[in-house]
């Protein structure tokens, strides 16, 4: 394991642009939101500074309305990434910052729990503690915005609009909802895919999908990025378990690091108060023992099990049985063959175990799975999470996903979509670094 250290340290560096990480170059050559979190993690262990450096620049790009945008386009000549920011046209937002120029969406809100574990990892750090309470109320700013402008009926569950959002953007979560986003062909500006010219097309979404979030994003420009007209008319409307699980989670480390900075925090303890049990209630899905998303258009669940449901367990949500019941679905994909956790049903006839959200194994994914397991003392699943991990990096490389099926991944030599992946660095040395 040793060994995946130098390595991850140099993916970091590389990656570095002078004050933020891209994920990947050429394929993903500006800021991500939730990237750049997990990214801090690995950063942490060899430069504080530039983990800092990584939120700070993050957080330079927030809305006035407290959104952090899900691209924070630090550099406007960069042509290779569609949709650019001048596609995107964010200032339509009176909110929005004139520099740097951001998307319109947003991504998880995993904020809160990097800086926790930041400062669980260098609590004698004065430099570090005077960032995180520098930093605290902008995240909190954060939350606020999810609570009330994504959660209009103050159920206590956010909602999304935009695949994007979720950060599982192909996933077959979002079929029916692609299915029923119907326009015009010639309503759909001409755009031209970059992706597809730098990755293989056949572990992308496809050109149906892409359509769709072009749409979704012209919905969005409509209103100004304004929730008001997006919720009434979106027809992709979803209350994500990923979402919400990661909001939930970095709303109790919000709560622990206030205390611990004596801040008030009522306010936290009050969204939560709602937002687990609501989750725990609304979310679980007896029939197929997992956690489902909520679509809010249609008025019922998505029946598919699939990774985000697994996202709960990081943010402590399930019942200790319903947490046995989640352990045990992954270990019979374990006993089965397969690498944990594929990111979609192995068994529904949507699976793809190479297209991206609709099979592949993801880093980041493992790496909150891995931390929710051990949490729940489920020690044995947890070390294979992160060994399926360890392995795929040593065998395959830094990739940005990875084959989920163990006879085929043994054919390959290297994994799926951008290399020398940010976060495939950074958690992969987090994980190392735990022992
Ligand atoms: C759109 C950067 C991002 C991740 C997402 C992942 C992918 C972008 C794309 O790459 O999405 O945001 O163009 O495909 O799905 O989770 O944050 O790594």
């Amino acid at each position: 394991m040793e060994q995946l250290v130098q390595p991850a340290q140099q993916i970091l560096i590389k990656n570095w642009k002078d004050g933020f990480t891209i994920p990947t170059s050429r394929l993903y050559p500006f800021q991500w939101n939730w990237d750049s979190g997990f990214t801090a993690l690995g950063q942490g262990h060899f430069d504080l500074d530039f983990a800092i450096r990584e939120l700070q620049s993050l957080f330079s790009a927030q809305w006035e309305n407290g959104m952090i945008p899900h691209i924070v386009f630090h550099s406007e000549n960069e042509k290779t990434y569609f949709p650019n920011y001048d596609f995107w046209d964010a200032n339509v937002n009176i909110g929005a910052p004139d520099k740097p120029k951001t998307s319109g969406i947003t991504q998880p809100a995993v904020h809160g729990f990097v800086l926790e574990r930041l400062l669980e990892q260098f609590p004698d750090s004065e430099k570090l503690v005077a960032f995180a309470k520098e930093l605290f109320p902008k995240i909190v700013k954060l939350h606020r915005w999810f609570y009330q402008y994504r959660d209009p009926e103050r159920e206590g569950l956010t909602f999304i609009f935009h695949p994007w959002e979720s950060g599982r953007d192909n996933s077959p979560l979002w079929d029916e909802s692609m299915d029923r986003t119907v326009f015009n062909k010639e309503d759909l500006p001409n755009y031209q895919r970059r992706d597809t010219s730098i990755a293989h097309a056949d572990e992308r979404p496809t050109s149906y999908q892409y359509d769709r979030y072009v749409y979704l994003l012209q919905l969005g420009k409509k209103y100004k990025y304004d929730e008001r007209g997006i919720f009434e008319e979106s027809p992709f409307l979803i209350q994500d378990t990923l979402m919400n699980a990661v909001l939930i989670k970095s709303n109790d480390s919000l709560i622990q690091l206030g205390k611990r900075f004596g801040f008030d925090t009522a306010e936290i303890e009050e969204w939560q108060q709602q937002a687990k049990p609501k989750f725990a209630e609304k979310l679980w899905n007896e029939e197929l023992e997992t956690f489902t998303v909520y679509d809010l258009r249609a008025n019922h669940a998505v029946s598919h099990k699939e990774i985000g449901g697994l996202s709960a367990l990081y943010a402590e949500i399930p019942t200790s049985l319903q947490a046995l019941k989640l352990n045990n679905y992954l270990q019979s994909l374990h006993q089965r063959g397969y690498y944990i956790c594929p990111s979609f049903d192995v068994d529904s006839p949507l699976f793809d175990s190479k297209r991206y959200w609709r099979g592949p194994i993801w880093p980041q994914m493992n790496w909150m799975i891995h931390h929710g397991l051990k949490a729940y003392g489920f020690e044995d699943t947890a070390a294979i999470v992160k060994a399926d991990l360890i392995e795929l990096v040593s065998k395959l490389g830094f990739y940005e996903y990875f084959e989920s099926q163990k006879d085929v991944a043994a054919r390959l030599e290297t994994g799926y979509g951008g290399g020398n992946f940010s976060w495939t660095a950074a958690c992969t040395l987090d994980l190392v670094r735990d022992c």
